[in-house]
C-alpha cells in the first residue's frame, strides 16, 4: 500500500514488488493466478472502501524457487529487499543472539545448497551483485525486533563470515560499501484472513479474490533514513523517516505487543477465542492498562511525538475492534520467540530497578499455563519439542513454573534464578489454574 501510494503521490511508474513467500507457498499460489493484484479489506470504525492494491508485479514461493529468489535479489533492477518473516524467519542463535549455525537450514545454505532461509537468499543474493556489479541494496527489516535493521545486518554479515575465506572476505568488503541495513516500525494489525472474510469481500467486491487481506485502519511505518540507493518516496505515502526508530521500536515492543501478548494468554487460560473479546473483560482491560503504566512505561524513553497516555489509550482502543477477529491463537502463538522482546526485558528492567514487575509476570505466567495445558497439536511454537520435553508430567504451578524457566534459550540464568520473578509467575499460575476468570478478576481488581 505505502509503495502504491508513493507512486501515486509522485506520478512514477517504476517501482514494483517480488513478492516471496517463504515455509509455506499459500500467498504466492494465492497471488499468482491474480497477477499479484489482491485486496485490502479493513474493518472496523474509519475504514476506507476495499482498496485493490497493484504494487506487486511477481509472487514467488522462495520454497520451491530459491534459486529465482536470489536472481531478482541479485537483479540490477532491485533496489530494495524487505523482510517480514516473524521472528523465526531469522534463525537466531539465543545463546549468542547471531546466526543459528547449527540450524540445519542454514548449514545447507551455507554448503552452498539452493538457499532455504531468508538470510541464505538474501546474502546469496547480495553475493551475486557483488561479482556482477548490481550495484547499491538497501535491506530493510519489517518485523518486531528490537534494532531490526542492526540485527539483520549481523545475521548477514555472520553468514558471509561462516562462507570459506575466499567466499567471506570479498563478500564482506562489498557489504561495506553498497548495502544499508535501516531499521523500521510498522504497525497495523492483519488477524489471517478467514474463508467468511473472503466470502464478505466478494459479495462487496463482486468478484473471488483469494489473496484478499483482511487489516484494521491504522497503519504506520517509521524509518530510519539510511538507505544505500533508490527506494519509493514512501515519506509521500505517510511514511515517517526518523533517526530514532530504536525508541518507536522500544516503544511499539513493550507496549502494543506486550499488551497484546499479555490479553492472549489471559483469553487462552479462560477460553477467549478474539482479543476484542479479552478487552471487554475490564479485569483484563485493568490488567492491561497496570502492565502499560506501572511496569511498561518506566522502562523506555519514547520517541519525540509519541505521548506515552495517548499512545496506550488508542492501544486499547484498537485492541476492541470487534470487527477485526484477531485471534488469540493467532497472537498467542511463537511465544517462544516473543516474550523475550515484549515481556522479558520489561521483567528485567523493573527487577533491576527493584520493583516488581507484576503485571508482565502475570502474562508469562498465561504463556507457561497456554504451554502446559494447551493439547500439543494446539501449540504452534517453533520450540515445540523443546517446551514438551521439559514440561512434567504432573503438571501445576510448583512443577510447570521451574520447568519452563530451566529453558536457557528462553530465561537467563540470573532471571530464572530470580526469587520474586518465581514468586510472581508462581502466584499468577496458581490463580489461572485453581480460580480461573473469578480468581483472576479478584485479583487483578485488587490491584
Ligand atoms: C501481534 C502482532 O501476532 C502478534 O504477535 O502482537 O502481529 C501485532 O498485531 C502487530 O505487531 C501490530 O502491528
Amino acid at each position: 500500500m505505502f509503495t502504491e501510494d508513493a507512486m501515486l503521490a509522485d506520478g512514477s511508474s517504476d517501482w514494483g514488488i517480488v513478492g516471496v513467500t517463504q515455509r509455506s507457498d499459500t500467498v504466492a499460489r494465492q497471488l499468482a493466478p491474480q497477477d499479484g493484484l489482491f485486496t485490502v479489506a479493513e474493518r472496523g470504525s474509519g475504514a476506507a472502501p476495499l482498496r485493490v492494491v497493484s504494487s506487486i508485479v511477481e509472487a514467488i514461493s522462495g520454497k520451491d524457487h530459491p534459486e529465482t529468489v536470489v536472481d531478482r535479489i541479485a537483479a540490477a533492477t532491485t533496489h530494495v529487499v524487505t523482510l517480514t518473516i516473524t521472528e523465526k524467519g531469522y534463525r537466531i542463535d539465543p545463546h549468542t543472539g547471531s546466526l543459528n549455525t547449527g540450524d540445519p537450514q542454514v548449514r545447507g545454505d551455507l554448503a552452498g545448497h539452493p538457499p532455504q532461509t531468508a538470510i541464505g537468499q538474501l546474502t546469496r543474493g547480495i553475493q551475486a551483485r557483488s561479482r556482477t556489479g548490481a550495484g547499491f541494496l538497501t535491506v530493510v527489516s519489517c518485523d518486531n525486533l528490537p534494532g531490526n535493521g542492526e540485527l539483520t545486518e549481523n545475521l548477514v554479515r555472520a553468514f558471509a563470515a561462516a562462507l570459506p575465506g575466499e567466499e567471506a572476505e570479498p563478500l564482506l568488503a562489498w557489504l561495506d560499501g553498497n548495502v544499508t541495513f535501516p531499521s523500521t516500525m510498522v504497525d497495523r494489525m492483519v488477524p489471517a484472513t478467514t474463508g467468511a472474510d473472503l466470502d464478505a469481500i466478494e459479495r462487496e467486491l463482486g468478484l473471488r479474490d483469494e489473496a484478499a487481506v483482511v487489516a484494521e485502519p491504522f497503519m504506520q511505518w517509521v524509518i530510519e533514513d539510511n538507505f544505500a540507493g533508490d527506494r519509493p518516496a514512501w515519506e509521500k505515502a505517510g511514511a515517517l523517516f526518523s533517526n530514532d526508530v530504536a525508541a518507536w521500536e522500544a516503544a511499539k515492543l513493550r507496549l502494543l505487543n506486550a499488551s497484546h501478548s499479555l490479553l492472549a494468554y489471559l483469553g487462552l487460560a479462560t477460553g477467549m477465542e478474539t482479543i476484542s473479546d479479552t478487552v471487554e473483560e475490564s479485569s483484563f482491560r485493568t490488567a492491561c492498562q497496570l502492565m502499560l503504566t506501572e511496569n511498561a512505561l518506566p522502562t523506555i524513553s519514547l520517541p519525540d511525538g509519541l505521548d506515552g497516555a495517548i499512545y496506550c489509550d488508542r492501544i486499547l482502543e484498537r485492541f476492541a475492534n470487534p470487527a477485526l477477529g484477531h485471534t488469540t491463537a493467532k497472537v498467542g502463538s511463537d511465544g517462544s520467540q516473543k516474550i523475550g522482546l515484549r515481556l522479558l526485558s520489561t521483567v528485567r528492567a523493573n527487577l533491576d530497578a527493584g520493583r516488581e514487575p507484576r503485571w508482565a509476570a502475570l502474562a508469562v505466567a498465561g504463556w507457561m499455563h497456554h504451554v502446559a495445558t494447551a493439547p500439543a497439536q494446539e501449540l504452534n511454537d517453533p520450540l515445540v519439542a523443546e517446551l514438551l520435553a521439559v514440561l512434567p508430567a504432573e503438571r501445576s504451578a510448583v512443577t510447570v513454573v521451574p520447568a519452563l524457566l530451566s529453558m536457557r534459550s528462553i530465561f537467563d540464568e540470573e532471571l530464572a534464578a530470580n526469587a520474586t520473578f518465581t514468586r510472581l509467575l508462581t502466584h499468577w499460575y496458581r490463580i489461572i489454574e485453581t480460580h480461573g476468570l473469578n480468581g483472576l478478576r479478584k485479583e487483578i481488581n485488587n490491584g
